[in-house]
């Protein structure tokens, strides 16, 4: 049956080699079989720009999603929280094509919205406003006319400030928001929504304008190594083993 996949937060890095060889296994065996592999974000544990494809780790990434693109299975890549700075560059060597977030597809007839899941988290303001900061066409351009190593320290002292932030924020905070996910159903026309990004995989029922939606939230993979299988008949969770 023709079905699509779905796997977002993978993080991956030279420092959790099994989160990659599991990705390996599931590109070779179980993402071959589908239609498309959607990518929802955060592929990356961090990416700092395209020339950071020199690292092994991150050219053996981009080779293995080349050889699935080759194989017949299409693959989407949208930008994550942590690898927004992933350009043409990494899309060539990778044979992928950038999904802009959101982005509203229809998925063997039922209207999908895929998100990221960041821009849902609208009580967090201090994230929101660095967002708004670093995803200006300026600040890019400045920040990757940096040397590569130069950028990579200032992003592993980003990451430190944002774990500790983090441990000042609540739960509720760094959750979605129920009001900005109603908006943003009613302004799709009440899709299916599937996002990842909060690490809380579930399956959620809106009630919105009398319509019924469905949000499914995905697992983290560098976690639990897990991903959406959606078909005509619906879509199901499948928890791969470590
Ligand atoms: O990723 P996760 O889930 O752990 O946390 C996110 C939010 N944090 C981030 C930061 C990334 O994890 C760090 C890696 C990004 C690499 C990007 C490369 C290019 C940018 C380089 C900039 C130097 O996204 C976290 C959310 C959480 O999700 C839950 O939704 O709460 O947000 C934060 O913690 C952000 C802080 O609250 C604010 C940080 C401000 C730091 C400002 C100093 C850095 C100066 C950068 C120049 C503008
Ligand atoms: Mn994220």
């Amino acid at each position: 049956m023709k079905h699509s996949l779905f796997i977002s937060d993978l993080h991956l890095c030279p420092e959790r080699p099994q989160a990659t060889l599991l990705f390996e296994d599931f590109a070779l065996r179980t993402a071959s079989q589908a239609e498309a592999l959607y990518i929802l974000g955060d592929l990356f544990d961090y990416w700092a720009g395209d020339d950071d494809l020199t690292d092994p780790h991150h050219a053996r990434v981009a080779r293995t999603l080349a050889g699935l693109s080759q194989s017949g299975t299409a693959v989407f890549v949208m930008h994550g929280n942590r690898d927004f700075l992933i350009g043409e560059g990494f899309a060539r060597a990778a044979h992928v094509r950038p999904l802009p977030d959101p982005s509203l597809i229809d998925l063997y007839g039922t209207p999908t919205l895929l998100m990221h899941g960041d821009t849902l988290c609208t009580g967090d303001a201090t994230y929101l406003s660095f967002r708004a900061k670093v995803r200006e066409p300026a600040w890019q351009a400045d920040f990757l006319a940096r040397p590569l190593a130069a950028r990579k320290a200032e992003i592993e002292q980003l990451r430190r400030q944002s774990e500790s932030d983090k441990q000042q924020k609540s739960m509720e905070e760094m959750d979605v928001h129920p009001g900005t996910v109603a908006a943003i159903l009613r302004a799709h026309h009440y899709p299916r929504l599937i996002h990842g990004h909060t690490h809380r995989p579930a399956r959620h029922r809106h009630e919105i304008d009398g319509h019924d939606c469905e949000r499914w939230v995905l697992d983290s993979w560098y976690d639990h190594g897990s991903y959406l299988r959606c078909d005509a008949a619906g879509c199901k969770a499948i928890q791969l083993k470590y």
